[in-house]
């Protein structure tokens, strides 16, 4: 299925970015892409900044939560309210400057192809990771085979957080299965598709670190991350 620019809406959840957002937000407008903020209720303001600039261009939504719910949840929710528009084509993207915007037609053609997951990715050939330090990559590397190991998946980056999925993946799996509140989300939705038998394609990126402000990385996630892919493994998924 050709995408065409209407039928994608970028989701992109924020907590405290209010020094990056309105770079990212007029970055996906320039492409032509629809925006949908899904901010809860950051301190720093990113909130209010959203209201501003979804007030200046019809192309930009805000959804406001009511407090930090999880970037797992935060997807969902926009996801939800996406696919209740109408819109066909659903990408996720980070709002701090690390996933580069003129990688978006791609991925949106890539998933419109296959029918299935496009995922940008920093581990195959062609892809990077540029500005991270060691410690940073070694966990993100060693996520990854976790997750490769554990859950039997061929994909290189499972924890990728620059992707795009066509309407008819994100209806096969049902929302409302989703368990993931966190990092862990991006697992779970890559082990559903290649479940359901989805194809998931790998395109490669260059991911810069975050422009400005702090990661949310925090230790208690990465343990409730790699707990969640446990669970994934030997519960398995309804
Ligand atoms: N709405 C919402 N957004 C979140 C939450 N946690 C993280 N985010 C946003 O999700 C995106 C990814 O989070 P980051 O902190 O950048 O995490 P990351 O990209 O995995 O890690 P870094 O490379 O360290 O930046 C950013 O735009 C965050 O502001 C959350 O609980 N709720
Ligand atoms: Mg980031």
């Amino acid at each position: 299925m050709r995408a065409r620019t209407s039928d994608v809406l970028v989701v992109l959840p924020t907590y405290n970015e209010r020094e990056n957002l309105e770079r990212a937000v007029r970055a996906v407008r320039a492409v032509g892409y629809d925006v949908l903020v899904v901010d809860d209720r950051s301190p720093d303001g990113t909130g209010e900044l959203a209201a501003d600039l979804a007030e200046e261009d019809p192309g930009v939504h805000l959804m406001v939560r009511p407090g930090k719910l999880g970037l797992g949840t935060a997807y969902l929710a926009g996801f939800a309210c996406g696919l209740e528009r109408g819109y066909d084509f659903l990408v996720e993207m980070d709002a701090d400057g690390s996933h580069r915007p003129e990688y978006l037609p791609q991925l949106v053609a890539a998933a419109g192809r296959s029918g299935g997951l496009a995922i940008g990715s920093r581990y195959v050939a062609g892809g990077s990771v540029a500005g991270w330090p060691w410690h940073r990559k070694l966990l993100s590397w060693g996520a990854n085979l976790y997750c490769r190991a554990l859950l039997g998946l061929a994909i290189r980056d499972c924890t990728a957080g620059y992707r795009c999925y066509p309407r008819r993946v994100l209806e096969a799996i049902g929302l409302d299965c989703v368990v993931s509140e966190g990092y862990s989300f991006q697992i779970e939705m890559v082990y559903r598709c290649t479940r359901l038998g989805f194809p998931v394609r790998e395109l490669p990126i260059r991911f810069e670190d975050r422009i400005a402000g702090r990661s949310k990385v925090s230790e208690g996630e990465v343990r409730k991350a790699l707990l969640a892919v446990l669970m994934l493994r030997f519960r398995g998924i309804d």
